[in-house]
């Protein structure tokens, strides 16, 4: 509930480069944060940013990335959520969900917290002076915000949203980000546009690990995800009141931005080299403008930074992971058979893996095309199934967690086409390249449900084996096999 006390962790287990001499915000933090997860390495803590001042800012790079296989691919994600670095996957979504239905613990307001230690308003704000990176060279500014968490509350006060969505620096004391449909900020925007008035807002850094992972899953409208993590964790998280307006920001945050969204000014944004790997020069659109009245930060504050692209970054482990979470959740919730749900990462987390209890759905006495389109139709018009643009049914033989898994039951048992409903009338992901910039409907339709089922297992039942080292030979062959591995002269 500390990002100090997970830096902290983080340390403890071997999971932190900690980088003493002076290091470029101008693209060589950016380009060490890249390398670190491109290649599964240690979290970057810059903590000698050139032209860092007063206390703003150290930087924290891949805060939600990947560990080596060899010590716990998902430790940075499950120290997160308070669970032993050695947690899988399945575990920490399973911690993500496990909440729901219960009862909303809303954050606890304290009269003041370590985000309070130093306080600056007018004058003394200044965003063009900060150490800002610049992440990726031909971006189109400095990317203050990739991992905080923004606070918006809807005009009757009674939903309030955290919610990550990235800004850059536009001026001394603005910036300008992504306010985009279906998000839920976009629509506590567009309630507050109907008003006539800007929207109150706040960005808080180094939020508490839970909060920032809640901040990043699709949970429905109207759910307050500061009360949810209160569910999750079992403890309130502590909120202190803005110094300019009514919002509460965790009160460990390590750096908060206070002001307005404005609902009637917007400046260019972009580009950004973004989630699917790829930064399209020029490609800058008008978004709205955010103005800072007020910065208030902790002594030697941390800013976390996701230096995002190809895999595998935070926005790959967090963006497809949770919000396959939340689709498992509401697949369950509608009555269907899935049992897991993942996003693989070698489909840069634009496919989305169901797993299927298979005697459930036989019990179902179904078949392919009504099946498909009872999950199609529930995931694609919902917000949750935004940012998918396949989903493969997959059996229970199936580990959706393991992408060659994934892969083989794609490529071997679903027929192209012909176990396929296609979707040309649902709301389509505009950051994929071949929306954005491809030849077709940018913001419509290319989606599509796979169905990686064989037609027995909507019958009689799967009547095939791996032809596997696990599935091809008896026990007793494989034991032997096993205890004589390396005395053979293998090494894996
Ligand atoms: C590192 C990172 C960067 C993200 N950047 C954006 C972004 O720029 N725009 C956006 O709409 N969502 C972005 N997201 C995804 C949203 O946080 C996610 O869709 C979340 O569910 C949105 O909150 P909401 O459901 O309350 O609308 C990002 C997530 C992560 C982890
Ligand atoms: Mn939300």
């Amino acid at each position: 509930m500390n990002f100090r006390s997970f830096v902290d962790a983080l340390k403890a287990d071997g999971d932190i480069a900690e980088i003493n001499s002076e290091k470029d915000p101008n693209l060589e933090v950016a380009a060490i944060i890249r390398r670190s997860c491109e290649t599964d390495d240690k979290a970057a803590l810059f903590n000698n940013v050139k032209g860092a001042q007063d206390g703003l800012f150290r930087i924290l790079g891949g805060p939600g990335s990947l560990r080596h296989e060899s010590k716990g691919k998902y430790g940075r994600l499950a120290r997160h959520v308070g669970l032993p670095p050695d947690a899988n996957m399945r575990q920490v979504l399973d911690k993500m969900l496990s909440a729901k239905g219960a009862e909303p613990k809303p954050p606890r307001v304290v009269e003041t917290g370590a985000c309070k230690e130093n306080k600056l308003f007018g004058d003394q704000i200044d965003l063009e002076k900060l150490p800002t990176p610049l992440i990726h060279k031909s971006d189109g500014g400095k990317y203050i915000q990739t991992y905080g968490m923004h606070v918006f509350k809807t005009p009757d006060g009674k939903w309030t949203n955290w919610s990550i969505a990235r800004a850059m620096v536009h001026d001394k004391n603005h910036l300008v980000g992504l306010v985009i449909p279906p998000q839920h900020i976009w629509q506590i925007w567009d309630m507050w546009r109907k008003e006539g008035k800007d929207v109150p807002w706040a960005l808080a850094f180094g939020v508490p690990p839970a909060a920032i992972m809640a901040s990043s899953t699709p949970m429905p409208e109207s759910v307050s995800e500061g009360e949810y993590v209160g569910a999750m964790t079992g403890t309130a998280i502590d909120v202190v009141k803005c110094e300019t307006n009514d919002l509460f920001v965790p009160a460990n945050s390590e750096i908060v931005l206070e002001g307005t969204l404005s609902t009637t000014e917007t400046a260019s944004e972009g580009p950004f080299g973004e989630m699917h790997g790829y930064v399209f020069q020029g490609d800058s659109h008008m978004c709205p403008k955010f103005k800072v009245d007020c910065i208030t930060h902790r002594n030697d504050a941390i800013l976390p930074v996701s230096s995002c692209g190809k895999l595998t970054d935070e926005t790959h482990t967090m963006i497809g992971s949770l919000n396959a979470a939340e689709a498992r959740q509401l697949c369950q919730e509608s009555g269907l058979p899935i049992t897991d749900a993942f996003m693989p990462f070698t489909s840069q987390v634009t496919w989305m893996a169901l797993r299927v209890d298979t005697a459930k759905l036989r019990d179902m006495k179904t078949d392919s095309k009504t099946f498909s389109k009872r999950v199609g139709d529930l995931i694609f018009n919902n917000k949750v199934g935004y940012t998918t643009h396949r989903i493969i049914l997959v059996g229970d033989d199936i580990d959706v967690y393991d992408d060659k898994a994934v892969m083989w039951a794609f490529s071997t048992r679903c027929r192209p086409h012909d176990d396929e409903i296609f979707y040309h009338d649902v709301r389509a992901f505009p950051l994929i390249p071949y929306n954005g910039h491809g030849a077709h409907d940018k913001v419509k339709g290319g989606k599509v449900v796979s169905d990686a089922l064989m037609p027995v297992e909507y019958t009689t039942g799967k009547n095939w084996e791996a032809a596997s080292f696990e599935e091809s030979y008896p026990e007793e062959v494989k034991q032997k096999v096993l205890s004589e591995w390396r005395a053979m002269g293998f090494e894996q």
